[in-house]
C-alpha cells in the first residue's frame, strides 16, 4: 500500500511536550491583556523575522505518490484526494501573519494553496456538522469550529513565498488558519474530519485552550480556576 512509503524522521519530544505542558498549567506568557483584531500584534507577542520550526518533532516525509487526503464524517460528498487530484483544485494566494503560543509572530507569510471554502462547497457538510478535526501524517490533531475553518483566510496551503512548503514546515500540504494560534494550523494534514461533538486535539486535551485566539490571549484552559 502507497502509505508504507511515508517514513517518519525523529523522535517525539517528550521532554518537550511535557515542558509545553508545564506552560498551561503555569499560565506562561500570560499577560492577561486582550486587543482589537485592529492592533497587529496581539498581546504578549513579538514579531520575529525567521520562521521557527515547531512539531512534536517526528517529521513525516510523504512522497507524493503516497499522499492522501481523506475528507470524511459528517459531510455529503467524502472524497479522498491524490495529489494531482488536490493540484487540480481552483487555487488562491494571500497573505497573513502566524501567532505562535511560545510568543512568536510572523508577518507577511504569502500563502498559496485551495481555500477551505472550496473544500466546503465539493464535501457539503451535513447539517450536524459542527466542529472539525485535523489528523497529521505524525499523528498530531487539533480541531477547529466549523464556522471558524469557514472563513475567507483559511487555507489548505502547498507553497510559501513562492516555493513548496519544506518538509519541516509541514510540507507537501499543511493547513493555515490565521485567526487562532499557530498549533490550529495542522502541518501534514493527512484527514479532515467532520464532527457533530466537539474533539479536542493533541494540545487541547493538554490544557491548551480549545479555541485559540491570540487576540483574547485564549493561549490556555482556564475552565475551573
Ligand atoms: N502535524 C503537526 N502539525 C502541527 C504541529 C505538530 O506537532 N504536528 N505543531 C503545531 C504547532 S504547536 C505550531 S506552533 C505550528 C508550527 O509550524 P511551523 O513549524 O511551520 O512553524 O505547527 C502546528 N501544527
Ligand atoms: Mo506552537
Amino acid at each position: 500500500m502507497a502509505e508504507n512509503d511515508v517514513t517518519l524522521f525523529g523522535r517525539l519530544k517528550s521532554k518537550l511536550i511535557d515542558a509545553k505542558q508545564q506552560w498551561a498549567e503555569d499560565g506562561r506568557l500570560l499577560t492577561g491583556k486582550t486587543a482589537a483584531h485592529g492592533q497587529r500584534l496581539p498581546p504578549g507577542q513579538r514579531k520575529v523575522e525567521t520562521w521557527p520550526v515547531l512539531d512534536l518533532g517526528v517529521q513525516p516525509e510523504i512522497p507524493l505518490h503516497a499522499w492522501r487526503l481523506f475528507v470524511d464524517g459528517a459531510v455529503e460528498e467524502p472524497t479522498t484526494l491524490k495529489w494531482g487530484e488536490f493540484t487540480d483544485l481552483p487555487k488562491v494566494a494571500l497573505t497573513s501573519d502566524i501567532h505562535c503560543v511560545t510568543a512568536w509572530s510572523r508577518y507577511d507569510n504569502d500563502w498559496e494553496g485551495v481555500s477551505a471554502l472550496e473544500l466546503l462547497k465539493r464535501v457539503k457538510p451535513l447539517p450536524d456538522a459542527r466542529h472539525i478535526v485535523f489528523h497529521s501524517y505524525d499523528g498530531y490533531t487539533t480541531n477547529v469550529a466549523l464556522e471558524h475553518f469557514a472563513q475567507p483566510d483559511v487555507l489548505l496551503a502547498d507553497r510559501w513565498m513562492g516555493r513548496e512548503i519544506s518538509r519541516e514546515h509541514g510540507g507537501p500540504l499543511r493547513v493555515v488558519i490565521p485567526r487562532f494560534y499557530f498549533w490550529k494550523s495542522a502541518k501534514w494534514v493527512r484527514r479532515i474530519e467532520f464532527v457533530a461533538i466537539d474533539k479536542p486535539g493533541f494540545w487541547e486535551v493538554r490544557g491548551y485552550h480549545n479555541e485559540g485566539d491570540p487576540w483574547r490571549e485564549q493561549r490556555y484552559d482556564t475552565e475551573g480556576e
